[in-house]
């Protein structure tokens, strides 16, 4: 395969862009190769600027769960440009698509649509604090909720309980109110909440993890945080910006049956464009600006062509229940596909999966929190990657990331996948 026309723009972009990408993970410096630029893409294929074409199993990390260029989605979103791309005011499409959220998601009685992840976690913070009166917000290690600055925190010192600062440009004191717990250790909350409860305003979780790779909650985890927020008056945030829409209709909330206090959604709920929600019961959300004193705002946010993304995605996607069967049973086959490739190298490979996500892990495992993803060979993840793109398979250029299966993705193309991660 060629990667002329991709080296030659990655050197022009790092002169003008600081890496010469829009978002790090896009660099493929956790896996030692030049980034792909791409320049199309439809259904289950992308193709990069030197014309090589890959199956695609990122789908821009999540959004692309029809696959690319849905005909029904860019057709609707082609009519709305036509009618103004944004007006700063609002719009039929903006409440049609807080129905279709809440039709999906009834814990989300209200909720307020803005323009990336960040901004819908950084909201439903701000909006969790200003309800409870309380500073405190309890993550997990290993999450990842955007990167405002309050959450770019990584756990301090045993001895600390408050985060210590994950990227240099966040002050200390902005990390200051932000306590970090080990995803799936129950104790590891229980001793914050013993000790902080009162003062914490939120516990704040990706209900599947899926950046450091795919980790699912285990058993009775999500329902131990429902009763421990609720016994301590915090309330509980999903993080749904991945799993929403994608683990089922309903999200995780309703795949576990777990309800949560607050959700916050991106990339599904946008069909692929700069769309993202926060959204909880009517109590909290009216303390939102201007119903309420917790001021959030944005020139673009419920811009009508990316709600007409949203509404036409979502949509398709309450039409057809059937998509969740057939992405869980694709995914389901590429998990075995690892499964044989393991058999047949002797590699220690370990599998997550549900849904359509999944990930594997160069680890012996289990791999079920951050330092047993952490354990993995993340240069023998390299090489695999790099042994998949060139047979025209293109998965996250990173072991902490996840594989994202689409409606687009046929039967074939699963088993040719298959061939390729077998060798
Ligand atoms: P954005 O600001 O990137 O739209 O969303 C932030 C975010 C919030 N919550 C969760 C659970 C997320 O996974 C994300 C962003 N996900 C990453 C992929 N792991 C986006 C890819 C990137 O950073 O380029």
């Amino acid at each position: 395969m060629n990667f002329e026309k991709s080296e030659q723009l990655f050197e022009k972009s790092k002169r003008r862009i600081p890496g010469g990408v829009n978002s790090p993970v896009r660099a493929f410096g956790a896996v030692g190769r030049t980034p792909l630029f791409i320049d199309h893409a439809k259904g289950s294929h992308i193709t990069d600027v030197d014309g090589n074409i890959y199956l695609d199993y990122v789908c821009s990390w999540g959004p692309g769960i029809l696959g690319h260029a849905h005909p029904e989605v860019v057709e609707a979103v082609q009519r709305a440009c036509a009618d103004g791309l944004t007006y700063g005011a609002p719009t039929e499409k903006e409440w049609r698509l807080a129905e279709l959220i809440h039709e999906a998601m009834g814990s989300v009685e209200k909720v307020r649509l803005v323009s990336s992840g960040t901004e819908a976690v950084m909201s439903a913070v701000r909006a969790a604090r200003g309800y409870t009166g309380r500073d405190l917000i309890i993550k997990f290690k290993g999450n990842y909720h955007g990167h405002s600055d309050g959450l770019l925190v990584k756990a301090g010192s045993a001895a600390l309980t408050t985060a210590v600062p994950d990227s240099s440009g966040v002050p200390v004191s902005y990390t200051q109110n932000t306590l970090v717990a080990l995803y799936n250790d129950p104790d590891s909350v229980k001793e914050l909440m013993e000790k902080y409860g009162k003062q914490v305003a939120a516990i704040i979780l990706e209900p599947v993890a899926a950046n450091m790779g795919v980790v699912l909650p285990q058993k009775g985890f999500l329902e131990f945080l429902r009763e421990i927020t609720r016994q301590y008056g915090a309330l509980l945030i999903f993080d749904e910006v991945i799993t929403g829409f994608r683990l089922g209709y309903g999200g995780a909330q309703e795949y576990f049956n777990v309800v949560p206090d607050m959700t916050t959604l991106g990339k599904i709920v946008g069909g692929g464009m700069p769309m993202a929600a926060y959204g909880g019961r009517a109590e909290i959300m009216d303390m939102v600006s201007p119903a309420g004193p917790v001021y959030q705002a944005g020139t673009l946010s419920g811009n009508p062509v990316a709600t007409t993304a949203g509404i036409a995605t979502l949509e398709i996607l309450k039409a057809h229940p059937e998509y969740y069967r057939e992405l869980e049973r694709k995914a389901r086959r590429l998990a075995l596909a690892f499964a044989e490739r393991a058999k047949k190298t002797g590699e220690k490979l370990w599998v997550n999966q549900i849904g359509s996500l999944l990930s594997v892990f160069f680890t012996e495992g289990p791999v079920q929190d951050y330092d047993s993803a952490l354990a993995s060979d993340t240069k023998a993840y390299g090489a695999y990657f790099g042994e998949m793109l060139d047979q025209g398979v293109y998965v996250a250029p990173s072991q902490f990331e996840a594989m994202f299966v689409s409606a687009a993705h046929t039967d074939e193309e699963i088993e040719e996948t298959c061939k390729v991660i077998c060798g």
